[in-house]
């Protein structure tokens, strides 16, 4: 490398110039910090250290994805109420792009800001895209907004799961920026929750995902409204390659279904549902019309949604099947598969939680010990008790069923590749107990 080189003079003569003007680097200002991010076009703003606890389960992830993390900013941008609230799901999609947009927008802007100070800054995406390479057995997203956006202050986690803020409600997309310096002061969690408890997301949900307790029934919500997404889309493309003829593929997929996919893929990828925020009263902003009026914000906000004719994409033996058919009498329900396939032994015990169905288990207690042998040696012990599921990597208690499965047998059974009595002949999956306690754990965990 030539020392002489302009750049490097140039940089050296710079630094020099510093210090002799006795600049020394000093922690960010919050107060700038937080007003630049509402310059730059956010509604909301709040900051946290690297070290809060709050982070703790997350904090390997960001330092992975930029280990000079000591700060994060978090912020929000508001959604416009009624393009959420609409049938029109092309209506509440456009709001949902344009609003993350801005948020990616926003964020963009301050590392820019920050960068020009030279101050290493780093914006993870709102939503899309994420690290696709590491679907589906792992986190795919490399920020999860929400904890960080509780500890900063903007807001707390409703009974659906998403952070309402004290004013402008569910109506906000969350965004953060992973700073390279700290800041002169940090914010702390608001002192209450501003959901009301009324569990309007629970009647509203088509799926049936949200819990009066606040257990959320993942697989239920991403199989429907991530119909067009990721594992959604592999089912699609699965759909094309098994039809033997245009007419074949027809009598799987609508016309409808297929230029939504189209759709999909030209203006981006579209939600079925988002019913829970629509119908959340909660923030000062928002509450207004529901104590004006409770009967009336029924009729005007959840009823249209409830009453939608439409179809809901269900996995076959599902919870979200029976949820349909009981409570919502104009929707009609579409079985697929939700294309969450796992290829490791980790991947499957760790992914077991999001695709439990409660209601599917009912009548169920039993002990499970699993030991997988060949390519991963694990074990472990999977409990179904009163509709919960518990999941240890170690053989705790006295089985009811013991497996003992190649792993890679197992994952291909898993994924429908592979048939189970073709491994219980072979040999490669060995039961000792009842038959029907595994056929009843497979039920609890349809796909
Ligand atoms: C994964 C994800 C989902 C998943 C899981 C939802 C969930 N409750 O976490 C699905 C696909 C179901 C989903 C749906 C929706 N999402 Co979303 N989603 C995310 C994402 C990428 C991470 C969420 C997260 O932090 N989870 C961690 C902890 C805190 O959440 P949790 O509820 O305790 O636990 C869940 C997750 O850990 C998840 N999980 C655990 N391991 C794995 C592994 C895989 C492979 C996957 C996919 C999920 C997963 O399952 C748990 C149970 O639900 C964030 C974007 C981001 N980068 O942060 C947006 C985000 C949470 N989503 C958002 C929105 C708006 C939605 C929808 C309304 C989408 C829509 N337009 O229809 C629905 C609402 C569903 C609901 N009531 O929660 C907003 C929420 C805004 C707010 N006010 O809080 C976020 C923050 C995006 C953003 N930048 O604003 N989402
Ligand atoms: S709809 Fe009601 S229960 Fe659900 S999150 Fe909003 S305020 Fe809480």
């Amino acid at each position: 490398m030539n020392i002489d080189h302009p750049t490097i003079r140039k940089f050296q003569q710079d630094q020099s110039e510093k210090l002799d003007a006795g600049v020394v680097e000093k922690p960010l200002d919050g107060a700038w910090l937080r007003q630049t991010c509402l310059d730059c076009g956010a509604d909301d703003v709040g900051l946290v250290e690297i070290t809060r606890a709050e982070l703790d389960d997350q904090r390997s992830d960001i330092l992975r994805a930029f280990p000079n993390t000591k700060t994060l900013l978090s912020f929000v941008c508001r959604m416009n109420r009624e393009p959420i609230r609409s049938t029109s799901r092309s209506v509440a999609n456009l709001e949902f792009h344009h609003t993350g947009d801005d948020v990616n927008d926003v964020a963009r802007r301050i590392v820019a800001i920050l960068e020009r100070r030279n101050v290493r800054a780093l914006n993870p995406a709102m939503g899309f895209p994420m690290e696709m390479d590491r679907f589906p057995g792992e986190k795919i997203w490399v920020v999860s907004h929400k904890p960080v956006a509780v500890a900063a202050g903007l807001g707390h986690m409703g009974i659906h799961r998403n952070v309402i803020h004290p004013q402008f409600g569910n109506f906000i997309l969350l965004g953060t920026v992973l700073i390279a310096a700290e800041a002169t002061d940090y914010d702390q969690p608001i002192e209450y929750n501003p959901c009301l408890e009324c569990k309007l997301c629970v009647a509203a949900c088509p799926v049936g995902a949200i819990s009066r307790n606040g257990d959320f029934n993942f697989s239920a919500c991403y199989t429907h409204n991530y119909r067009e997404f990721m594992g959604g889309f592999t089912d699609w493309v699965e759909k094309v390659a098994d039809s033997k003829s245009a007419l074949d593929y027809r009598r799987k997929v609508t016309d409808q279904e297929s230029a939504s996919m189209w759709q999909s893929l030209s203006f981006g990828p579209n939600y079925k549902a988002a019913y829970c925020l629509s119908v959340c009263p909660a923030g000062e902003d928002v509450i207004g019309q529901y104590l004006a009026n409770k009967s009336e914000f029924l009729k005007d906000v959840v009823r249209p949604l409830v009453e939608k004719e439409e179809t809901i994409y269900v996995v076959p033996g599902s919870d979200a099947e029976d949820h349909v058919a009981r409570r919502f009498p104009r929707k009609k329900t579409k079985r697929i598969g939700n294309g969450l396939r796992v290829r490791t032994i980790r991947a499957f015990l760790r992914g077991l939680p999001l695709v439990f169905q409660p209601g599917q288990s009912r009548g169920l207690n039993a002990v499970y010990h699993f030991s997988f042998t060949g390519q991963e040696e694990i074990q472990a012990t999977i409990t179904i008790r009163d509709g919960k599921l518990q999941v240890e990597e170690s053989l705790v208690g006295v089985p009811d069923l013991v497996v003992t499965a190649d792993s890679e047998t197992w994952l291909g059974f898993v994924a429908k590749e592979r048939n189970l009595f073709w491994a219980l002949l072979r040999r490669k999956i060995r039961i000792k107990g009842s038959p029907m306690l595994l056929l009843a754990f497979g039920k609890c965990f349809p796909s």
